[in-house]
């Protein structure tokens, strides 16, 4: 079966190498035919099963498009793609991790200087290569040599949008095998770290022969990496999926040590032996000491459920995403641990965009989907034109106010509250240039940084943030997971100016973005501010990735409380 995954990478690849051949216009629709498959609720397999008109009905794709996607299904290849990678066989996809490296760049270097590989780029920069081509420099030359490690790294990871409906249907295939009692997911994919090294799943059974062979039999599986008799690791999709069969009795041993972290297992591990007794990956027992030869050895305190193991060590649950080590196990014992935040306590969304701007979808169409999602208000916030927005998507001042009528008109014929919003720029000086009598007649105002993102930004995040007009910084920091750093941020000091102005910080929960990260979350509520979980989505099914915000705000520490958006309209629009 191919995934939805699969299909939107090779789209994305496509317009990637047309971008690199310098086509125009088409490289845009790839892409946004790519994104609209990428979270397509249905399996896109099974449309082109039915053919290309079945294709056709998801959202921004033609019918060139939907033929490549059923020649892809059907045949594993696409032929027009095969002549690109031909044509160009650089791989595209490893040089365009290199942060300023474009695919425009790839075609280039490619023609000067035969460049294919992340090798061959750095050997270039090292030579001192790049800086002869046409249009490159010394700067350029530097930049690019810095960024390679860096796209090393990121090749090593995945973003956790790509690892974690893998980890879910993984985890659902496991449940259902008739010798396994039970299968939880593990490690970093468990705390919902923005990005992963590899998927670790944990099955509880008698029978590992049985289950390593279902788990290496998995249609979703490219191939076996390892397998044994109780421990196994596939890939799939680019992802590595390691699983480990347990002992029933020890099942919540492992799931505690195996999903980590190393810190919060140190932590805990030091709360057994200030008892006498030993915490391992097979349960905790009643023997003194550390270092055993048989780790199995003492009296079983606990082992088979999770919570018994903190419980007997006089501590509540601890929630995953709590557990990096960073003071969550004393607050446990001082029953100081937050009350986590829950996708259910989202109320409304503040930042999405529609087709005023670079938005899918219209303005009714969007408010439909939230309002299907239980949502009580929705404020649009196209982008208003400015650096860092291509030219002619973001609206002038003048667009922008007959895009705050059009609003207010519908908001009396959709079952959700509308609230007439902007996503203003945020200039390197800290100014929005927007009309100010403009800013003031509308609903909610959010201002992100667009362009200029590396080096320091507090201060022009802190001047924005004392805007009056302003409620929301979107995305502070402007970086991309496994791809851009963005904006280096005094978050103590931003969260500070951010709570006396009564404005809140944007956990981004783009998949790509997360941004305000678990992390920098928990320094600015320290400092007073409020967070605010917005979607940023551009179209109907980007509502959905609404989750992978919630768990960062969690990783956060955040509460209900400490989010707007998990307030009523009225309080959100009293900010
Ligand atoms: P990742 O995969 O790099 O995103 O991060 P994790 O946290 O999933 O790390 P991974 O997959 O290497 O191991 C999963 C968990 O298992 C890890 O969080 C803690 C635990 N663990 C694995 N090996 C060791 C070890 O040698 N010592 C300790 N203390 N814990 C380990
Ligand atoms: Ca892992
Ligand atoms: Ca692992
Ligand atoms: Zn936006």
């Amino acid at each position: 079966m191919t995934t939805n995954d699969a299909v939107a990478d090779r789209l994305e690849e496509f317009a990637d190498r047309l971008e690199a051949l310098e086509v125009e216009y088409k490289p845009r629709a790839y892409r946004r035919a790519a994104e609209n498959v990428r979270t397509h609720p249905e399996s896109v397999d099974a449309l082109a099963r039915e053919g290309t008109d079945a294709v056709g009905e998801i959202d921004r794709v033609g019918d060139a498009i939907a033929a490549k996607i059923v020649e892809f299904v059907e045949t594993g290849a696409i032929d027009e793609l095969e002549d690109l990678r031909d044509e160009l066989p650089a791989d595209i996809v490893a040089l365009t991790r290199v942060e300023g490296v474009g695919p425009k760049t790839v075609g280039q270097l490619y023609d000067a200087l035969g460049i294919e590989t992340l090798d061959d780029l750095d050997a270039a920069a090292e030579a001192g290569e790049i800086q002869t081509v046409d249009g490159f420099g010394p700067t350029s030359e530097a930049n690019i040599a810095a960024g390679i490690e860096t796209a090393r790294r990121a090749s090593e990871r995945e973003r956790l949008d790509r690892a974690r409906p893998r980890a879910e249907a993984i985890r659902e295939y496991l449940a259902v095998h008739e010798d396994s009692d039970e299968v939880s997911l593990a490690g970093s994919i468990r705390r919902w770290k923005p990005t992963v090294g590899d998927v670790d799943v944990l099955v509880a059974s008698g029978s590992g022969a049985a289950i390593v062979e279902a788990f290496t039999d998995w249609p979703e599986a490219d191939r076996t990496i390892e397998a044994g008799d109780q421990k196994a690791a596939i890939e799939s999709g680019g992802v590595r999926i390691d699983l480990r069969v347990v002992a029933p009795g020890e099942f919540g041993a492992a799931t505690q040590y195996f999903t980590g972290s190393r810190d919060h297992n140190v932590d805990l591990r030091q709360r057994a032996i200030d008892r006498d007794w030993k915490l391992n990956e097979f349960g905790l027992f009643d023997v003194p000491g550390v270092e055993d030869d048989d780790q199995r050895a003492g009296e079983r305190i606990a082992g088979e459920h999770e919570a018994a193991i903190y419980d007997a060590l006089d501590l509540p649950p601890i929630e995953p995403e709590l557990r990096e080590g960073r003071g969550e196990i004393a607050a446990a014992a001082d029953g100081e641990l937050p009350d986590l935040i829950d996708a259910g306590d989202l109320r409304g969304d503040l930042h999405v965009h529609t087709d005023a701007s670079d938005g899918d979808a219209t303005i009714e169409e969007m408010a439909r989907a939230a309002a299907e999602r239980g949502l009580d208000y929705l404020g649009i916030a196209d982008h208003a034109a400015g650096p860092g927005i291509v030219g002619g998507v973001g609206l002038s001042d003048d667009e922008l106010r007959a895009h705050r009528d059009r609003i207010r008109e519908l908001d009396d014929t959709v079952d959700i509250r509308l609230l007439a919003g902007v996503e203003a720029n945020i200039a390197p000086d800290g100014t929005i240039g927007i009309d100010d009598d403009l800013l003031a007649s509308l609903d909610v105002v959010v201002a992100s940084p667009h362009h200029d993102l590396s080096g320091p930004g507090t201060d022009r995040l802190v001047a924005a943030a004392e805007h009056p007009h302003v409620d929301v910084i979107g995305h502070p920091t402007g970086a991309y997971r496994l791809g851009r750093e963005g904006l280096g941020l005094d978050l103590d000091r931003l969260g500070q100016v951010a709570a006396e102005h009564d404005t809140a910080l944007e956990v981004n929960a783009n998949p790509r973005r997360l941004d305000l990260g678990g992390r920098a979350v928990r320094t600015v509520l320290e400092a007073g501010a409020q967070i605010v979980v917005n979607t940023d989505a551009h179209r109907p099914s980007a509502l959905d990735l609404v989750r992978y915000g919630v768990h960062t705000a969690r990783r956060g520490w955040a509460e209900a409380d400490d989010v707007l958006n998990a307030q009523s309209v009225e309080t959100v629009l009293d900010a």
